[in-house]
Formats: structure tokens, sequence, C-alpha cells
């Protein structure tokens, strides 16, 4: 353990300094005690300043289950002495309401304990800062984690203010994985002597036998589809400038095996949970992917487990023998792509080299053929771009490529990516708002278009793509291909209208916005209850009456394309597999004079583009 700084009293109750929070005695025999650890992810802002959350959220949060997994096996193997139970909370505040008061009063009524801020992105570091100082101002022990904390302190040459002013509030700041490393802080903490900063980045755990992530079930419940998750490994061997993960996790993929993996596909279905999100960036890249998958078919087709997976890969993934086949077996009924771009010079430009837009094509049929939905990312703002190329582009994409799904994100440059050092190297002026490096605003200037009209790309991408014409379309692959369709239907209207309507992007949305009044950003004035409550009301019929439209047109969109026979044999050029080597899509011949000469490429001089 490498640490940062020097040992630091944590403040308990006003008394900085003073004794140890619970005054714990990790020796001798003493009366039973309790100490309480309250586990909070937090969530982020809006542009109102109130925080995003939702009555169920849609996607689970693996950071916590992580976490949680680490802390219940502190609490099992008696941590902090035999005397001591070790009591534990978690929650998700993006499906969860945080009351720090109630929070802080379980915590006394332990006799002690502290809170956890959980796997704390840049964009929830504002949240995660307002939750800490509140919790400070109580004289409870904060220890924060996550990416924010992690990727700036892998990657900057001095720590950056903002973690500076959770260093002067006291909190702790934890950078690194946790995996063999929970008992050490949570002795530090209860025994008052928690340093300022743990710093375990260069000694990453390997994740065989590594505690595995896992949540109760009304933690579980709270997100829709009662998904949970575990990565099943970590680390990716590419290198995108973009990309925070590779600097934090690795590139060398860690993996865990098929028994740990049967041990928590057994723990959460002994809850009744059977649907889960495996969390690798690139599971295709997880060098254990085949025991893993052979394993997890074991269990659904021998012991008749219902699994069902969400999974995260490359677009080279087709090419390894049997993934797509396999992981449609154990259960696999969606993937995430990270597509990116179609311009090879973008791709390029951000050392995406393992993308091969003439594969594309091929990729995604083969999920299809399936029957797996796929969600592909599309990131603007690349340096060639303009609000033309883009439009080009997500047409080209609508006409000749079979994806379900396609989100889009600003290029931005996250803490703890390559991108972001460079351009803090270079001194190029950035937001200093961490609320917005959501891939949702635009952070840093673009070279070719100011940031009004690279904001109205961005909302006009969604009205592009998701256009009814398209969404039939879409529906009408997903009839003859053999694709759930509610699913696509649900789909397809959570992304159309996520960030339309509510205003947040789809992979934040949740059932339900809740706005609590009192929980406005720090230094955000708290609105008068007589002028709060009337606009929260007409601001929630106005979003509930448009979802309603919205889901209304999009089943009669649905029931017309199931009812209508032609359905059945639909055929467009997109599903149109390549049937001769050689044989690209018109859009490869398009971009045929950007793609690099590496072995396996088309070579070409570009076509002219005449797509409408
Ligand atoms: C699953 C996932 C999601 C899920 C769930 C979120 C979650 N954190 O579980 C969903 C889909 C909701 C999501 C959404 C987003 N995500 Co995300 N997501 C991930 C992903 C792929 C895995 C997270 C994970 O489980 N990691 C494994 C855990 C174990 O690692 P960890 O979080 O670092 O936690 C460990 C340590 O940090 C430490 N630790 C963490 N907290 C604490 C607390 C204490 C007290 C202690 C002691 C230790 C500790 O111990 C943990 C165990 O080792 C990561 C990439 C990655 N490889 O981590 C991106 C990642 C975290 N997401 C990212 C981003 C940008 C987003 C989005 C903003 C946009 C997007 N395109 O994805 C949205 C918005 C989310 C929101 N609501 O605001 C970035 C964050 C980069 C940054 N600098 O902020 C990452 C790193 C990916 C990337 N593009 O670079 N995401
Ligand atoms: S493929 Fe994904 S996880 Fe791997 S380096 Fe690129 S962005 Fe990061």
């Amino acid at each position: 353990m490498q640490c940062s700084g020097q040992s630091r009293k944590v403040a308990w109750d006003g008394d900085c300094g003073g004794s140890p929070p619970l005054g714990l005695s990790l020796h001798g025999n003493l009366p039973r005690q309790k100490f309480r650890v309250e586990l909070i992810k937090p969530s982020h802002y809006d542009a109102d300043g109130y925080v995003i959350q939702w009555l169920r959220s849609t996607l689970p949060s693996n950071s916590l289950a992580s976490v949680h997994g680490l802390m219940a096996e502190c609490a099992r193997d008696g941590a902090l002495g035999p005397e001591v139970d070790i009591e534990i909370a978690a929650c998700d505040e993006c499906n969860t309401i945080v009351d720090v008061k109630a929070v802080a009063k379980r915590i006394r009524a332990a006799g002690g304990g502290m809170v956890g801020l959980i796997g704390v992105q840049s964009n929830q570091y504002p949240r995660a800062l307002d939750l800490g100082r509140q919790f400070r101002a109580l004289g409870l022990p904060v220890v924060m984690g996550g990416f924010h904390v992690s990727g700036c302190i892998a990657m900057l040459p001095s720590l950056p203010t903002d973690l500076q002013e959770a260093l002067d509030l006291g909190i702790t700041l934890f950078a690194g994985e946790a995996e063999g490393r929970m008992v050490e802080v949570l002795r530090d903490v209860a025994s008052g002597n928690a340093k300022p900063i743990y710093n375990y980045l260069n000694n990453m755990p390997e994740m065989a036998a590594a505690v595995y992530p896992i949540l109760p079930r009304e933690v579980v419940t709270r997100v829709a589809g009662h998904y949970s998750s575990f990565d099943a490994g970590r680390g990716c061997p590419f290198q995108c400038s973009f990309c925070t993960i590779i600097n934090v996790q690795g590139r060398k993929s860690r993996y865990r095996t098929p028994d740990d993996i049967e041990a928590i596909v057994r723990a959460n279905a002994a809850q009744g949970i059977t649907r889960f999100f495996i969390t690798d960036d690139n599971f295709a890249r997880n060098r254990n992917w085949e025991p893993i998958l052979d394993r997890l078919i074991e269990l659904r087709e021998r012991h008749r487990f219902n699994i069902r997976l969400l999974l995260q890969v490359d677009t080279l993934c087709h090419r390894i023998p049997h993934f797509i086949e396999k992981a449609a077996r154990a259960g696999c009924t969606a993937v995430f792509i990270g597509l990116e771009n179609i311009n090879p010079e973008s791709l390029m430009g951000t050392k995406k080299r393992q993308n091969k837009i003439w594969e594309y094509r091929d990729m995604l049929l083969a999920w299809r053929a399936q029957k797996v939905m796929t969600y592909a990312g599309y990131i603007l703002g690349f340096p060639t771009d303009t609000p033309e190329s883009i439009a080009r582009d997500i047409e080209i994409i609508k006409k000749e490529l079979p994806v379900d799904i396609l989100e889009f994100f600003y290029l931005t440059p996250l803490p703890g990516s390559e991108d972001h050092k460079n351009l803090t190297t270079r001194g190029v002026a950035m937001d200093t708002d961490m609320n917005k490096y959501d891939l949702e605003h635009a952070c840093t200037a673009h070279p070719l278009m100011s940031k009004e009209t690279w904001m109205q790309v961005y909302a006009d991408a969604w009205k592009r793509y998701y256009t009814d014409r398209h969404v039939e379309t879409i529906m009408r692959r997903a009839v003859v291909s053999g694709i759930n369709r509610t699913k696509i239907l649900d789909s397809l209207t959570i992304f159309s209208g996520s960030a339309r309507i509510e205003g947040v992007h789809p992979l934040q949305f949740g059932f339900i916005r809740r706005k609590i009044r009192g929980q406005r950003r720090y230094g955000m004035p708290i609105v008068n209850p007589f002028v709060f409550y009337p606009w929260r009301v007409l601001d929630f019929l106005k979003v509930s009456s448009q979802w309603l439209r919205l889901m209304w047109r999009y089943r009669r969109i649905m029931a017309r394309v199931v009812a209508d026979p032609a359905s059945r044999t639909h055929f467009d050029e997109a599903l149109r597999p390549h049937t001769h080597p050689g044989e690209t899509d018109h859009f490869v011949e398009v971009f045929a004079d950007k793609i690099p000469h590496t072995h396996g490429a088309p070579v070409r001089p570009a076509a002219a583009a005449t797509v409408e």
C-alpha cells in the first residue's frame, strides 16, 4: 500500500483529532459493540440543481454491489474484532432519497460508524462532495472512492482543487481497487486513524477468488426489471484516448473464475434475482470469457436458472469463434457496443484502431441472428465533425447498419483519460464544473463547431435517429429477426424520449422522476414552497403527458407492424449480408480514402455520399 500524506484522526461529533469515533478498542474483552457502515452511491444534479433520482432506476450500480460485497466480508470475518458487529446499509441515490440526518441518527444509535461514498464518477463528484460536506458537519467519518478520485490521482501531476476541497473537509479519499484492502480502511476509520488518501493504484488485485459483488434483494428491487450486476473481469487491452478505464484498471485482463461466477449467480438466485448486467467494459476481451459462458450455459440449460444477461462488447467480438452463439445461449438478450463513429479518421484520432467500419454490419447481423438486441454508443464532436457530416453519418447508419438502439454522447475529456491529461498539460480550457462531465455537455472547445452548434447537433441527433419512420423500420427488423417485441418497444420509447422529454441521457433514466425541494446543489437557493410545489406539479404533468403521447404513438406503430404480413418478410439494405469476399457497404466506400491500409482493410478511392 502507498499512502500519500500523513495519518489524520477522523473527526467525530465535532471532536477533531480527538478520541476514536467509537472509542473502539480492537483488542481486549469488551461488551458487544456495533459499527454501522452506510454506503451511498451518489447521483448528480440536473441543470436546475436538483438531484437526478427516480422511484425506480433502470440500471444497477456495480460499484455499490462491489463495495457492499467487500464490507459484508469484513462483517462476516469480524474485521473489527469478535466483539464488534458491523452493520451495513446500501443505497443508490438514483433510486433512493438520502436523508442525511436520518443516516447520522442511525450511525449514532449504533454507537458509531462511517459513511462510504461509493463509485463516484466525475459527474457525481459535486453531489458526493455536498453529501460529504453535510456528513462531516455532523461529525461523521466519510470515505470516498470511485473513478473521479482514481482517475485524477492516476493521471494528473498534482491533486486537483476539488479533491483538495474534500481533504480539507476531512473526507478520506480512496484510489484504486478495494479488494483485499477494505479491512485496513475499516480498522483505521474505526480506530480514528484514517489516512487522508489511500492509494492502491499501482497494485491491482487479482480477480480470481476475489470477493464478489452482491446486494440485498431490497436494494436490487429498486432497479426496474430487478437487474443485479457483477464484473466478470477488469482491464481492456485497447488504448482509446477518451477512455479512463485503462488508466485506472489497466490493460491486462484480470478475470473471475467460473466457480466464482456460479457462486454469484447462485447467491443472487437464492434471493430471486437472475438478471445480470455484466459490467466488464469489454467482455469479449475477458480472457476467461469461454469457461465463464460455458458455466452460465450449464446453469441455464442443465440447472434451469432463468438467467438473462446484458453485456458490453467491442466491434470485433464476432471474429471470436463461438463468442456470440455462446453469449446468446448463456442468456444474453442485449449488448452495448462501442461503435463510437463511422468515420475512420475520427476513430484513428482517438486511437480506436480496433473499430473496423467495414465489419460493423457483419458484427451486428451476427448478434441479430441470435435474436440479441444491439445498443450502440455514438460519439459526437470528433475534431473533423461538422453538423453536416454528423447528419450525413446518422442517415447512413439508419440505412446501412442493422443496429437497434443508437445512443449519443459528447466527446468528453473525462478526468482519468489521456485526452484530459493532454488538455491539462497543454493548458487548454475545460469546463471546471465536474457535474457536466456526464457526456451530455460540451466540456471543451471544438475546432469546427461553436458550443451552441455542438449542443444543437447533440439535440438534433436524437431527433434525427428516432423519427417515427425509422422507429417503424427498427420494429420491422425486430419482428423479422425474432427479437423480443416488448423489449424493443420499451427500449425505443426510453431512448427516444429520455433526452428529449426528461433532459437526461437514457443511461441515467428511471421511472417517475423525483425532485426534492431541500436537496438542491450547494450554493443554490432553496425555493419557497409556494413557488416550488406549483412549479413541480406543472413540470410533472407536462413530462407525464409527453411520455404518454410517445408511448401511445409507439404502441400504435408496433401494433401496425405486427399486424402487417409484410413484416414477416421485411428486408432492407441494412439486413443484406455480404455474400462475396471484398464486398463492402456503400458507406465504407464513402470513407475509403480515410481507412488506414491495415491487414484486411478495403483499399479503394472514396465514393461520393448519396444518402438523403
Ligand atoms: C457499470 C457502469 C455504469 C453503470 C452503473 C454505474 C456503476 N458505477 O456501477 C451505468 C450504466 C448506470 C453507468 C452510467 C454512466 N457511466 Co459508467 N461505468 C460503468 C463501468 C463500466 C463499470 C463500473 C464498475 O462496476 N466498476 C467496477 C468497480 C468495482 O470499480 P469502481 O467503481 O472503481 O469501484 C472500486 C474502487 O473505486 C473502490 N471504491 C469505489 N467506491 C468506494 C468507496 C469506498 C468507501 C472505498 C473504500 C472504496 C471504493 O472499490 C471498488 C472495488 O474495487 C465503468 C467502467 C469501469 N471499468 O469501472 C463505467 C464508468 C464508471 N462510467 C463512466 C461514465 C462517464 C458514465 C456515464 C456518465 C456516461 C456513460 N456513457 O456511461 C453514465 C452516467 C451515470 C449516472 N447515473 O450519472 C465513466 C466514469 C469516468 C469518470 N471519470 O467519471 C467510466 C469509468 C467509464 C468510462 N467511460 O471511462 N455506468
Ligand atoms: S475498447 Fe472501451 S474499455 Fe477498451 S480502451 Fe476503448 S473505450 Fe476503453
